[in-house]
């Protein structure tokens, strides 16, 4: 079991601190990629000011390897995770990202379980929560792919196994205003193929 850094107090007075800052927080991750290694993609967690946001390709091939890097402070931001979801299950308007950073709605509540989090010790059961096929794949809903990023430095590798074609929404939970999408290409040919001799 891991312990988190910041407790409940902390996050929510993140998640209050962030609400705050919604209206004038840039959403999406941008085309810039952040090329850590070289032929890994790579999404990045950042602090900007009192921007916090995902950085990102918009596009990557099925298949392909995907590292999530945390970037920032979490004495200064608190923890993030990395979440798909379903378009429709995005938190958009400024009352719903409060509402799921405080873990009002049910369906932020159910990421949380996913995670196994103990808001009363601060801790993460299980930090990283891969269902579906192995790697990124599968969003909320009702299960999905998700991690959480405790600590500075923090990354998490997975291949994105979503088919060609597929396109993967992510948020944070902690910071609902933290979104981004990916576009998953590839050869769908090659990729009916292979599902045909796996
Ligand atoms: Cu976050």
């Amino acid at each position: 079991m891991k312990e988190l850094r910041i407790r409940r107090v902390g996050v929510l007075a993140t998640a209050t601190l962030c609400a705050a800052a919604i209206g004038a927080t840039a959403v999406g991750a941008s085309a810039s990629s952040a090329d850590k290694q070289d032929d890994v993609a790579t999404i990045t967690m950042e602090l900007e000011g009192k921007n916090v946001f995902f950085d990102g390709p918009s596009s990557i091939d099925s298949g392909e390897e995907l590292a999530i890097v945390n970037n920032t402070n979490p004495r200064q931001i608190g923890p993030h995770t990395f979440t798909l979801v379903e378009k429709s299950e995005l938190p958009k308007s400024k009352q719903e990202m409060k509402d799921c950073a405080k873990f009002k709605t049910e369906f932020c509540v159910r990421i949380l379980e996913a995670h196994k989090v103990d808001l009363k010790k601060g801790t993460v059961g299980k930090p990283s929560v891969d269902v579906g096929k192995t790697g990124w794949d599968k969003s909320f809903g009702k299960k999905g792919d998700s991690w959480v990023a405790e600590t500075e430095g923090e990354e998490e590798d997975r291949v994105v196994s979503a088919k060609p074609g597929t396109k993967l929404f992510y948020f944070c939970l902690v910071h609902p205003e933290m979104q981004g999408k990916l576009k998953v290409t590839g050869d769908m040919s090659v990729a009916m193929q292979l599902s045909q001799v796996l």
